[in-house]
């Protein structure tokens, strides 16, 4: 291929370049049933691109993948960028309708899967208008047949496809308070513009540096995390296919030893938990950093997805003597654009931008808000996605020229330190996963029993958010404690568990405006 001036290709600059770079023998990736060189993961990506070819996938072509965070992650991850075509990592804990939207929606031609997820698109393969073919991937043994035999045959060379910095790379999924997922395309320099501002300009990743994300690939800031912050400097990821729980994340800490953890509030809290009652359980009476052993190999942790109270990045450092930096990331401008320093850190506070991030804040006027007046948080970067997919209305909402219209209400103290006041829509994050309350309503009012519902944020004892129903009784039907679980039972069966309700709460009537849009403003300050 004769490449122009202006080739770019992420799979180029992330993993061919470490093995022409010399790292060729150095481990790229860690996981619990193998670990692969920079030049094995090279070769996985190769013959992971030579099948889709073989398959007919070519340049923009869509790959929706629904993998666990395993090895072949990345084989078909980059192995579709390198030949053009745009991987779309899809969250593994949703519902089968859900899938049947991402499919039909993005006209991916091909799905992966990892097979433990294989029943929940059983239900809608007669629904799916455009896809093709279904390579079922097990962690150990590799593809299903005939995809393995394919996969043994295909050379372990491969030329990318001549792509530029500006060309679509990949696409994730984001989800709103009303409407569909919205398909947020990102280009190829995307990941690189995060890399080298935000890893290496905040975090200072170096090539000795490992890391563990308890964020999946599939969310942008997993994808991160995990999956090219380690590559853009010649370190190495850790990856882990089972679902992040505190008891998990220790033993990962102490088997691979980790440099940078990437957690969730939610998490953090949920491992402080099981630390305070293990050392309850020891008779410690003043445990602190000294018997950290536990994080002995970590020099950062991070946070992000939702605001991380101060409370437990207190109770973190008192314990282990590790900072945990919060900061504030999305989908659309790919991972962290206002973050906390190493050396510069304010409890409660989302920190300042990071470098060439320029942060504005716009007040209901239109005009840039005063010293901590709140306002509207607008971002102008080189990492913002360049729109979402057949959706040009919200896309000019979003995408304002050089300018990205976050959707956080954010106010600057004099000091210059952002904080997180809110969302401008009725939006949850529930464990850094959006949850939008108009769908928990929708499906809280399909059961029998339900005329009305209304679904808030409440803070639970760690002061983190989670969804709150208010619930209007249809006549004859009387409250109980057993109409609650069953409620509960009813949201866990139709949606993705996180998103049911943890309290139920029966009223008589919603408050809602004269025109019968439910004012949830109001229940939040009941
Ligand atoms: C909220 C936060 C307060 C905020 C993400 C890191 O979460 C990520 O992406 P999403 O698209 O959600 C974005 C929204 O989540 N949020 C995220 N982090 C914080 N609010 N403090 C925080 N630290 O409403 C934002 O608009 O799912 C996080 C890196 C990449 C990401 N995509």
């Amino acid at each position: 291929m004769h490449y122009g001036e202006d080739f770019y290709n992420a799979a180029d600059w992330l993993i061919d370049r470490n093995v022409r770079e010399g790292r060729g023998d150095k481990i790229a990736v860690y996981s619990q049933h193998k670990n692969l060189t920079y030049k094995e993961l090279q070769t996985m990506i190769n013959k992971t691109g030579n099948l889709l070819k073989k398959m007919g996938i070519g340049i923009d072509d869509r790959v929706m993948m629904l993998v666990l965070d395993i090895p072949m992650f990345l084989g078909v991850f980059y192995g579709a960028i390198k030949i053009g075509a745009n991987p779309i990592p899809i969250n593994t804990m949703m519902m089968p309708d859900d899938y049947k939207y991402y499919l039909n929606d993005s006209r991916a031609k091909v799905l992966f899967i990892s097979d433990a997820l294989v029943p929940q698109i059983e239900a809608i393969k007669e629904d799916l208008l455009y896809l093709r073919d279904v390579v079922v991937i097990n962690e150990v043994t590799g593809l299903d047949l005939p995809y393995n035999h394919l996969y043994n045959m295909a050379s372990e060379n491969l030329e990318c496809a001549y792509t530029t910095a500006d060309d679509n790379c990949f696409w994730l999924y984001s989800s709103g308070s009303t409407g569909a997922p919205k398909g947020v395309i990102h280009a190829h320099k995307d990941m690189e513009t995060v890399a080298v501002n935000y890893a290496r300009g905040v975090l200072g990743m170096k090539e000795s540096d490992i890391t563990l994300s308890a964020a999946r690939l599939f969310f942008a800031y997993g994808l991160g995390n995990a999956g090219y912050f380690a590559f853009s400097v010649g370190g190495s990821t850790i990856l882990h296919s089972a679902a992040p729980k505190p008891e998990g994340m220790y033993d990962l800490f102490k088997k691979f030893k980790p440099t940078v953890y990437f957690g969730v509030p939610t998490l953090y809290g949920a491992m402080l938990a099981l630390q305070e009652q293990r050392d309850k359980e020891a008779g410690l009476k003043n445990p602190g950093p000294s018997d950290a052993h536990a994080c002995g190999s970590l020099r950062l942790c991070v946070s992000a997805g939702e605001a991380l109270p101060a409370e437990l990045y207190n109770r973190w450092k008192a314990r282990y003597g590790i900072d945990i930096l919060d900061g504030i990331g999305s989908t659309e401008l790919l991972h962290i654009y206002i973050s906390n320093r190493p050396d510069d850190i304010r409890p409660g506070a989302s920190g300042k931008a990071t470098p060439h991030y320029e942060l504005k804040i716009v007040n209901d006027e239109g005009k840039e808000a005063e010293v901590d007046e709140p306002g509207t948080m607008m971002v102008r970067c080189d990492s913002a996605a360049m729109l979402y997919w057949k959706k040009r209305a919200k896309t000019r909402a979003t995408m304002q020229g050089e300018w990205l219209n976050t959707g956080d209400k954010y106010y600057r103290d004099k000091d210059g330190y952002y904080f997180c006041a809110g969302r401008g829509d009725d939006m949850l994050k529930v464990g850094g996963i959006w949850v939008s309350p108009v769908e928990v309503e929708a499906c809280l009012i399909e059961h029998p029993a339900v005329l009305e519902a209304a679904v808030t944020g409440k803070e639970d004892e760690e002061k983190l958010v989670k969804p709150k129903a208010w619930v209007v009784l249809k006549q004859g039907q009387k409250p109980s404690e057993a109409l609650a679980k069953e409620l509960q039972r009813w949201c866990l069966d139709k949606m993705a568990k996180y998103k049911y309700p943890r309290w139920i709460e029966f009223v008589e009537a919603l408050p809602k405006t004269p025109t019968g849009k439910i004012q949830r403003f109001k229940l939040r300050a009941k």
